[in-house]
């Protein structure tokens, strides 16, 4: 079956605007049907398909322009991959660094281990449809993944080799969530400016009362939103979920 032609003419708008810098005007539905020969209907379906999806964003009377990507991630136990793929999304990594050395005070007390103990490092790229979203920097104690390192995380879900291959179950976490400053060479990787706004989102899961994996994620601040579900406050059994912490 073929693709209907508002589809085709989205996948060229698309193709099109790869790369170009946000707020870049595209063409208006009577440009693109006079150019491709469609209709302005499907002209026009195509432009809503794509603003539908958050790639465009039309502004009344200026017309349409390339959109800012924001991702919204949960605030829930789950990976990048499954976060990604549910926004429609295709997730790829570029892996930055897989090193063992010891753990040191911080990761050796978030972890309760010994500083000597060995650790792993994993350094990611992630990308969302090909577009740098975040640097993630994964801690996981080596004696617990013994031949974590014959796995190609530049393809396999870091989640999924812990689930599926070694048995984990996750079954709580914690995570902080802070603003930051991007430095020289992760602004490079990310391809956004020195000194660039950032979040930084660190988790700590857990399985049965362990920490397996300590991870920060980067994100360019204008890359992510984060929901959270909030209940009433008198909602029986609702006990508070987050809290606010000042930082000094
Ligand atoms: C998410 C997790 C991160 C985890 C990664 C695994 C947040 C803030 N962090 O990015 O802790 O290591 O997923 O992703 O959501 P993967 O299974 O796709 O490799």
């Amino acid at each position: 079956m073929t693709a209907p032609k508002y589809r085709e003419l989205a996948d060229m708008i698309l193709s099109e605007i790869a790369g170009a810098p946000v707020g870049t005007p595209t063409l208006s539905e009577r440009q693109l049907a006079d150019q491709t020969g469609v209709s302005r209907m499907t002209a026009r379906r195509a432009i809503d398909e794509l603003v539908r999806q958050g790639l465009l964003t039309r502004e009344v009377g200026r017309g349409t322009f390339v959109a800012r990507r924001v991702v919204t991630v949960p605030l829930q136990l789950t990976s990048f991959t499954e976060d990604m793929r549910a926004r429609g999304y295709e997730p790829s990594s570029r892996v930055l660094g897989f090193e063992t050395a010891p753990a040191g005070d911080q990761a050796a007390a978030v972890f309760g281990i010994e500083p000597a103990d060995s650790m792993i490092v994993l350094s990611r790229l992630r990308l969302a449809d090909g577009i740098p979203m975040a640097i993630e920097r994964s801690h996981l104690r080596a004696a617990a993944f013994p031949g974590l390192d014959s796995y190609d995380f530049s393809h396999d879900s870091l989640y999924s080799v812990l689930t599926e291959r070694y048995g984990v179950l996750f079954d709580a976490g914690e995570q902080v969530i802070r603003a930051g400053i991007v430095h020289d060479e992760d602004a490079a990787t990310l391809g956004v400016p020195t000194g660039a706004p950032v979040l930084e989102l660190i988790r700590t899961s857990e399985s049965h009362g362990r920490v397996v994996e300590w991870t920060t994620s980067t994100y360019p601040a204008a890359r992510l939103e984060l929901s959270a579900r909030i209940a009433p406050a008198t909602a029986p059994g609702s006990e508070p979920r987050s809290a606010l912490r000042v930082r000094r």
